[in-house]
């Protein structure tokens, strides 16, 4: 079995924040644990930049830099960050690059062969925050697009059209013959209902574009930013759209751009006759201390800089652990600084360095014979694997650290170091039972933790004995001045 996992390919007018970083790092989690399960050469992981759009244009201008110059720099600032907070991708998409623009052109090329792409007149109002046409109805009580805040621009040009319209249907039967094509269901209920109030045919040129991929049957338009960077989810995967790959494909969105990966998407896939993805998993939006992140308001916050400071797992299991997958939420520094100091420090790193440094001192660092208890140990990791099949990634975070409190309450209450004293033989059971808990621990936190994980191991030694205790997560001053 293979699986191939994306995620959105980013703008890049700005650098990484937090909530891109919580789509890359679910994305990155979902695949250590299909790495794990299927093995490395079975699973692909695609992610990228999306640079041919208005936005990078007005973003070098500002900068007062060519275009080329931008574009190097900021490709290479998002590859860095996503490298920097232990994001480990099979490859990297620009939609500069030349297998892309290929791809596209011929993609384009196909779908006009087909007869669904045609040339007509447009007027309409254009948010370039978007990257899309908006209705009047669409927009706030001042005119403006609702999430960008800004006016729109009224564009009058020839474009050419994809016969979206065409695709009410198929869409539907897409729909109707797989279920888990669209998840969460409110996601899927959402898209349904939107296809059948009826789908009009989108623009899908510019004229007027300054930067961008030229059309193939028409040198003179742009093709529009969102139909070419969809496109990256076939020209990056091994093997294109025939390859096995492509067959297990699994996009993770945020919710705002689900019409473009459920409805326009498919449309064009099947247009072009190549089966469309697989799954599409649309995760909801979250605020900082309850407020949208905005450069205006300085809450915007830095992946990068929050990993520096805590590590790369307390940021991702602290993104993540924050709400459930597919919900809406809120991230607040506050609750991330009390799980780093209770779930990660106190926790699961007090619990190692505790059974350890027990297992020196009364036990010359022997590890107990315990009775197997291996199945209850295949249990643990079987529940664990299903929360993240069923897209539960922070109910599998909940259920770790349910284990690492149960691990500290038996170590509380049975006081191994006090048992050690006068009933030696009743002291290795309960530390051959915490032992196993930390096996079973360490086996997650490849998944959750991935750079614990490889601390852990070497702390639980070999078969004979227990390796050298060490901090797993340094005690910070994290409490409130
Ligand atoms: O839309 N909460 O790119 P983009 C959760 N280039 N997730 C958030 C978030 C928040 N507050 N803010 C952003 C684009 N995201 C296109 C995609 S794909 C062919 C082209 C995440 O840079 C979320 O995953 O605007 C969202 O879908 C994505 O960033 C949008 O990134």
């Amino acid at each position: 079995m293979k699986k191939y996992f994306t995620t959105p390919i980013y703008y890049v007018n700005d650098v990484p924040h937090i909530g891109h970083a919580y789509c890359t790092l679910a994305t990155d989690t979902l695949v250590r644990y299909w790495r794990k399960k299927l093995g490395r050469e079975n699973v692909f992981f695609l992610t990228g930049t999306d640079e041919n759009s208005q936005k990078t244009v007005d973003a070098a201008r500002k900068k007062g830099e060519s275009i080329a110059e931008y574009l190097e720099e900021m490709a290479a600032n998002w590859r860095q960050s996503w490298e920097a907070i232990g994001i480990d991708f099979d490859d990297f998409i620009r939609t500069t690059e030349q297998r892309h623009v290929k791809m596209v052109q011929q993609i384009f090329h196909t779908i006009y062969d087909r007869g669904d792409i045609y040339k007509d007149k447009y007027t309409g109002l254009y948010c370039t925050g978007c990257e899309t046409f908006l209705k009047a109805s669409d927009l706030d009580e001042n005119g403006n697009c609702p999430d960008h805040k800004t006016p729109p621009q009224k564009l009058q040009e020839e474009n050419y059209f994809f016969r979206l319209s065409k695709y009410s249907e198929p869409l539907l039967k897409l729909y109707e013959e797989n279920p888990s094509f669209l998840q969460p269901e409110t996601r899927r209920k959402e898209i349904t209902n939107f296809i059948r109030s009826g789908l009009e045919d989108v623009s899908i040129s510019r004229e007027t574009a300054e930067f961008g991929i030229p059309l193939p049957i028409d040198e003179s338009h742009k093709v529009y930013v969102w139909f070419d960077a969809l496109i990256n989810y076939i020209s990056g995967v091994p093997g294109g759209a025939d390859g096995d790959f492509w067959k297990e494909s699994v996009h993770i969105i945020g919710k705002d751009i689900t019409r473009f990966h459920c409805v326009i998407w498919p449309a064009m896939l099947l247009s072009a006759g190549i089966k469309p993805a697989k799954e599409v998993f649309a995760h909801g939006f979250f605020t900082v201390d309850g407020q949208k992140m905005s450069k205006s308001l300085g809450n915007v916050v830095s992946p990068v800089e929050l990993a520096a400071q805590y590590g790369n797992d307390a940021l991702r299991a602290g993104l993540l652990g924050s709400f459930e997958f597919g919900h809406d939420g809120d991230f607040s520094l506050e609750n991330f600084k009390g799980f780093y100091r209770m779930r990660l420090a106190g926790g699961v790193g007090n619990l190692f360095h505790r059974v350890i440094t027990l297992i020196h001192k009364f036990l010359d660092g022997e590890k107990p014979k315990s009775e197997d208890q291996t199945a209850e140990m295949q249990k643990q990791l079987q529940e664990f694997g299903q929360l993240f099949e069923a897209g539960k990634i922070k109910g599998a975070i909940d259920y770790y650290f349910s284990i690492v409190d149960s691990a500290n309450e038996i170590l509380n209450k049975e006081e191994p170091w006090k048992l050690a004293k006068t009933d030696i033989e009743a002291a290795k059971k309960v530390f051959a039972i915490l032992l196993q808990k930390l096996e079973v621990l360490a086996e997650m936190s490849q998944v959750i933790l991935p750079e614990t994980a490889p601390k852990m191991k070497k702390i639980l030694g070999d078969e004979k004995k227990v390796g050298i205790p060490e901090i797993l997560f340094e005690q910070k001053n994290t409490r409130k001045a």
